[in-house]
């Protein structure tokens, strides 16, 4: 069930028009009616003649409240753009279309409110006005319809209008995963927290877990409500509220979101393909106080053109954002940026690549998948998921990569494994380990690649020995030093004062040196490393001489810090 939100200029009767619809006055605290003026969004249903359900968002219209207009439109499937018949064509009116656009919004409808002060030529007038402005529109204005809701003239048309219009919007073009932008949050006594906002993606039903994206949190919901009745389950694009365990309202705010568990990317890097509103005064650069609108949420965001230095009104360009809070996106979610210096929107778009990697001038000017896997190699599956939207099935083991990217990386393993005659496992990052073990003839004993019918010191006794003796390794002198020789040459063993270790047995200590630089971030000394694995010096010096040479550590003095195979 589709969502219809409110827009245009303030005053123009767009409250007034949602209560003459549905019997709810959208404007509830006690300053919009003191002030007679809409502040926060307005909520109302109601059910047409014909059986169909109506759900509005009211938006404020006042200047000062438009990225709270921002937030309620976004998520909607149906616009209502409203235009005094008195007043005409106004600031507002040009800046929520602009905003309607730029969010995608496929359908609307043009209402002429307050038709009882204008006469019949001066509504003829004005309807050739908007008809003009909106030719090149993006949306599909279904009609331009007069009312009054002094006279009640043109409400019952609009109601059957809007509810044809229900029938006919279209699935979202990209299916999403579950995510609900937070628009309120309220504390309900003895129920505990309700949030609303206009559901995206999959329904959720009572018993499900969600996550809030910023913390992490798990929360069960309890109680399902759409258009103010409980029900099982919330279909999406419609108003929901849920009452939630698990998270103290006080804790949550507008802007924040609900998602399925992992489902959606968290970042805080996105290029987006941005067009500049026509109406922008002059070209848009990376100098502004810029904020985004993505969902309820906004934050303040820098912004760099990638392949211009300018952006001029109705262009279209690649721009990259970064803001502070990690937001769950998925590409093609539309943005709005505002600058906030001016006051004024200067244009939006849709997210072409999450978290991109390289340098600006290198991004993209579409969301192709092929894109956007190219620069990043080998990745887990689920990752790639989240960044193309698609449900890409793993090349290797539990990693994703494309056929090009697949199929060097085989060729290099093999080349590499021709000419060297063996590969010790931990050299290699784990999908390659995963290739290694498909490789034609290939097979791994001891930590070490190598093709089947090679070389036997590959199965000599003292790999598994040194292998099986850890840190306790046994004194490489009292060993046969010809094979031991071999054994270090080939970079299976590693040696320092006649103490051998396997390699394996280095890369085993990974948590006990992060745990060490944990408590010593400038660095550990011999001693420190001696109690925390519990060994000898004889073998702690011989031992961090190798944890050097494999790159877990680098000496620095006394103290040893990360290396570079971190
Ligand atoms: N004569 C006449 N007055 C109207 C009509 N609709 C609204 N008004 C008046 O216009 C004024 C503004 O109406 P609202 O509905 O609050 O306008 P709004 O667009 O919601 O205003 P904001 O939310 O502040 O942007 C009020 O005084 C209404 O009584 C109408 O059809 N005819
Ligand atoms: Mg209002």
């Amino acid at each position: 069930m589709a969502v219809i939100a409110t827009a245009g200029h303030v005053d123009h009767g767009k409250s007034s028009l949602v209560l003459a619809l549905t019997g709810t006055d959208p404007d509830r605290l006690a300053e919009e009616k003191r002030k007679g003026m809409t502040i926060d969004l307005g909520f109302a249903h109601c059910v047409t003649p014909n059986g169909t359900s109506l759900s509005f968002v009211d938006v404020p219209g006042h200047a000062d409240f438009i990225r709270t207009m921002i937030a309620g439109v976004s998520g909607v499937d149906i616009a209502m753009l409203i235009v005094d018949a008195h007043e005409g064509w106004m600031p507002q009116t040009q800046e929520h279309l602009d905003v309607l656009q730029l969010l995608n919004i496929r359908t609307g409808v043009v209402v002429i409110t307050k038709s009882d002060k204008a006469t019949d030529i001066e509504l003829r007038e004005l309807e050739d006005d908007i008809r003009e402005r909106l030719t090149d529109s993006s949306i599909h204005w279904t009609s331009i319809m007069n009312t009054s809701v002094i006279t009640q003239k043109g409400v019952p048309e609009l109601l059957q209008h809007l509810s044809t219009l229900l029938e006919d919007v279209e699935p979202p073009t990209h299916a999403r995963p579950t995510r609900l932008f937070i628009d309120r949050v309220f504390t309900i006594r003895g129920s505990g927290t309700v949030v609303t906002g206009t559901l995206e993606g999959e329904s959720v039903s009572v018993g499900d877990v969600l996550h809030v994206a910023r913390t992490g949190q798990e929360v069960r919901v309890r109680e399902v409500q759409t258009l103010d009745s409980s029900v099982q389950t919330c279909e999406p694009r419609s108003r929901c509220a849920l009452n939630i365990v698990g998270v103290d309202g006080s804790d949550l705010h507008r802007g924040d979101a609900l998602m399925q568990h992992q489902s959606y990317l968290m970042t805080s890097v996105i290029d987006v393909r941005f067009t500049a509103v026509p109406t922008l005064k002059r070209p848009m650069t990376h100098r502004g106080s810029f904020t985004l609108h993505i969902g309820t949420n906004m934050q303040s965001v820098t912004a760099r053109i990638a392949h211009a230095s300018s952006i001029r009104p109705g262009e279209t360009a690649t721009i990259r954002l970064r803001f502070t809070q990690p937001l769950p996106l998925a590409i093609h979610d539309h943005v709005v940026l505002r600058d906030t210096g001016i006051d004024q929107t200067v244009g939006g778009g849709y997210i072409i690549n999450l978290d991109p990697q390289g340098p600006v001038r290198f991004a993209h000017t579409n969301a192709l998948p092929e894109d956007i896997l190219q620069q990043r190699g080998f990745l887990p599956v689920a990752e790639a998921r989240l960044l193309t939207g698609q449900n890409l099935q793993p090349t290797i083991g539990s990693w994703y990569a494309l056929p090009s990217v697949y199929n060097n990386t085989v060729e290099q393993l093999n080349k590499r494994i021709d000419t060297e005659q063996f590969i010790t496992m931990t050299d290699l990052a784990a999908y390659e380990q995963d290739i290694v073990r498909t490789l034609k003839e290939v097979v791994v004993h001891n930590g070490v690649a190598a093709r089947a019918e090679q070389d036997p010191l590959l199965n000599h006794e003292y790999i598994a020995l040194f292998r099986q003796a850890g840190l306790l390794t046994p004194d490489a002198a009292s060993l046969d030093r010809n094979i031991i020789r071999q054994l270090v040459q080939r970079k299976i063993l590693f040696e320092h004062d006649n103490i051998a270790f396997h390699a394996d047995t280095l890369n085993d200590v990974r948590p006990e040196l992060h745990a060490l630089w944990q408590l010593h971030p400038e660095g550990f000394t011999m001693a420190q490393l001696r109690d925390a694995l519990g060994i000898t010096r004889k073998h702690a010096l011989p031992l961090a001489n190798c944890l050097d040479k494999v790159g877990l550590t680098k000496r620095n003095d006394d103290v040893r810090l990360p290396g570079h195979a971190w």
